[in-house]
């Protein structure tokens, strides 16, 4: 006998504190891919910025509008462009309090933090001896353009020579 608890909350597969900071130096222009891979909305909200919500699943907005918080339902993707213009360190999380929360316990889930580069990492900072991991937000792929389909890997066949590949001609 079985039933579902959400009771746990994560940013590319990990809960608060396994998740990663944003590195970031002033100047830098920053994209966040949201992805509702779950079954809740979440409310993600970035502190100290406004993001530019530029595409909503992997289509890009007629108008971008911005925002200090994304919702984000089950399925749903949004693309969102940070300009990095107000050096300190700010919290990115899911503004719904369960989210923030790992088997019922806060701080969990849903959270990171940005950190810009030159700010001291006070000794109280959860995360002032941070192991780094740099692409845990895939950073390196984001560098590749918009969505999967300007990838060659995902662009598929054109139709004649899938139906001369089946032999159905
Ligand atoms: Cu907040």
């Amino acid at each position: 006998m079985g039933y579902d608890v959400t009771d746990y909350f994560t940013i590319n597969g990990k809960s608060f504190p396994m998740t990663q900071p944003i590195r970031v130096k002033k100047g830098d222009v920053v994209r966040v891919r949201f992805i509702g891979a779950g079954g809740e909305f979440h409310e993600m909200h970035l502190h100290g910025h406004d993001m530019l919500v530029t595409h909503k699943d992997g289509l890009p907005l007629p108008h971008p509008y911005y925002a200090d918080t994304v919702l984000v339902g089950p399925g749903e993707r949004y693309d969102v462009i940070v300009k990095m213009n107000n050096p300190g360190r700010f919290i990115f999380h899911d503004h719904i309090d369960r989210h923030v929360t790992a088997r019922g316990k806060f701080p969990g889930g849903a959270i990171t933090v940005i950190e810009y580069d030159g700010i001291p990492k006070e000794p109280w900072y959860v995360w002032a001896k941070k192991d780094y991991q740099p692409n845990f937000f895939y950073s390196d792929s984001m560098k590749e353009g918009y969505g999967i389909f300007n990838n060659p890997d995902f662009a598929g066949q054109p139709l004649e020579r899938q139906r001369r590949r089946h032999g159905d001609e």
